[in-house]
């Protein structure tokens, strides 16, 4: 008997990275799991002229092996969040789902900074989708627990010296009478990149629907997700997750993996003195579900949890990494805009206090090299490795004016670098079982 049988949760963004394992992760826990996507990342791919390094299959074929292994049954809806509303209202009011996962956003700083094009798409995209999904649980009627993925880089990667909080930050206002107030207010924000920035706009709307309207909110300011596998993607082929490794979509300790596996130089920016949050895609699929089962109460504020296990530097991870496999590390010119060195002290009790039992670094990086990155080599294109989104306007128009991208042709900011691809989305989808 499965103990969560009549729950039904929507995944939004349910064909990417994190949404794709969560899917299977929560179809296998019992969930009633329906995908909502609109296949932006397949199409993203396209215009890069990439494909993930492990061979991905369609989203129909996805759900239909699925099926074959385990009898589960995932649904499917397209649907672009950022403009298709009216069915994303009768959709919720059709479905009243317990829970919705919100994943669907352009997730990558790079690529939001690739040109004005970009940024604008990225900020449409990312705030139109998030505000037409309060705004439809709203309109639905429905009380239905939101559940984002939000990002640390809101925070910005520092602080005073103490713990970076779980979203609240406690300070004392003195008055002008002497007296001396003491409120807890959002962090304050600091984005690194446009992309990050939409992270932080999607705070205020979750902290208004919240007050306005009542909608419960969990946010999960998730670090740096790595690996590719989890025990469902892993049960066959065809069912396996996507790792991207170029230039734009690849993370940091995905890309020295498939670095290390290909032979090439671990591509350190800069000094590699950043220090960032990890948490293993095990972790992530398995924290949604602690969240799911751990609704805020009604009237409760927007519940944030910081979703990382470690934090690490860098040019650590790049020895470590080098240490293991023999692979050489390149110290590169920094693309971005952040600071050379940086040290980070992350809160995370509340997901550990759930139930969370991290997968640490050291336990799954060679069985990454081996399994995934190494058994894939050979799909890795070397061309697309280097990282050529420079955070400095005038250095990316240089590189722009080399590849043909980022000069803005038309006058409309919703997703004018995706209609030259959308005539092909129909092929990505392929055949769908719902
Ligand atoms: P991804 O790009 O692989 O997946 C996002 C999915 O959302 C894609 O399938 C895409 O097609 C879909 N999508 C985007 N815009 C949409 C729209 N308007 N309508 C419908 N579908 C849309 O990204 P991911 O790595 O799986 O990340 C998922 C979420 O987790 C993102 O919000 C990201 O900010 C957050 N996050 C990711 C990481 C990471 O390391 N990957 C770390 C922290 C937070
Ligand atoms: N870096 C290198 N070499 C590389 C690639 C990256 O040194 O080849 C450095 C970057 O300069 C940066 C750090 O590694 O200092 C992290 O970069 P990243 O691309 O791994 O991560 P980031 O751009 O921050 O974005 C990723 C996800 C995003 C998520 C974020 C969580 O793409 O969706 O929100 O991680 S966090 O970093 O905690 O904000």
């Amino acid at each position: 008997m499965r103990q969560n049988g009549n729950a039904r949760i929507l995944v939004l963004g349910g064909d990417g990275f994190c949404g794709w394992p969560t899917a299977l992760y929560l179809s296998r826990q019992g969930y009633a799991v329906t995908i909502v996507d609109n296949f932006s990342r397949r199409l993203i791919d396209e215009e890069l002229g990439v494909e993930p390094l492990t061979p991905i299959e369609s989203i129909g074929q996805r759900i239909q092996c699925w099926w074959e292994m385990t009898g589960l049954n995932i649904g499917l809806h397209r649907l672009d969040l950022a403009c298709d509303y009216d069915p994303l209202v009768e959709l919720i009011a059709e479905t009243r789902p317990a829970a919705i996962v919100h994943f669907a956003e352009q997730r990558a700083a790079p690529y939001s900074m690739k040109s004005s094009r970009h940024k604008r798409y990225t900020v449409s995209n990312n705030i139109n989708a998030t505000n037409n999904l309060l705004a439809a649980v709203v309109d639905a009627g429905v009380d239905t627990h939101v559940v984002h993925l939000g990002t640390m880089g809101v925070y910005g990667y520092g602080s005073a010296g103490m713990k970076i909080p779980e979203g609240y930050l406690d300070v004392e206002i003195p008055l002008e009478n002497g007296q001396r107030v003491s409120q807890q207010i959002l962090y304050p924000t600091n984005p690194g990149s446009i992309y990050h920035l939409t992270k932080s706009q999607d705070q205020l709307l979750f902290a208004y629907y919240n007050k306005n309207d009542g909608v419960r909110v969990t946010d999960l300011h998730q670090g740096i997700v790595w690996g590719t596998q989890t025990a469902e993607t892993s049960l066959d082929e065809r069912l396996i997750n996507r790792f991207d490794y170029d230039g734009d979509y690849g993370t940091v300790l995905n890309r020295f993996l498939m670095q290390a596996a290909t032979g090439h130089e671990l591509t350190v920016h800069g000094t590699g003195g950043q220090t960032r949050a990890f948490i293993h895609i095990s972790d992530t699929v398995r924290c949604i579900q602690l969240a799911i089962d751990s609704p805020p109460a009604a009237g409760e504020r927007v519940r944030i949890m910081n979703q990382m296990t470690e934090t690490h530097r860098v040019r650590d991870l790049a020895k470590m990494i080098a240490d293991a496999s023999g692979a050489k590390v390149a110290f590169v010119d920094n693309p971005r805009n952040e600071a050379a060195e940086n040290e980070l002290f992350v809160e995370n009790d509340s997901l550990c206090n759930l139930g969370l039992k991290p997968t640490f670094l050291a336990q799954g990086l060679m069985e990454e090299i081996s399994e995934v990155a190494g058994k894939y080599a050979h799909r890795c294109n070397p061309d697309l490795i280097p990282c050529r989104s420079y955070w400095c306007a005038r250095k990316n128009q240089e590189s722009s004016l080399g590849e043909g991208i980022g000069i803005d042709t038309e006058d409309s900011a919703e997703a004018p670098h995706l209609r030259q691809v959308l005539g092909r989305a129909q092929n990505l989808i392929g055949p769908t079982s719902s």
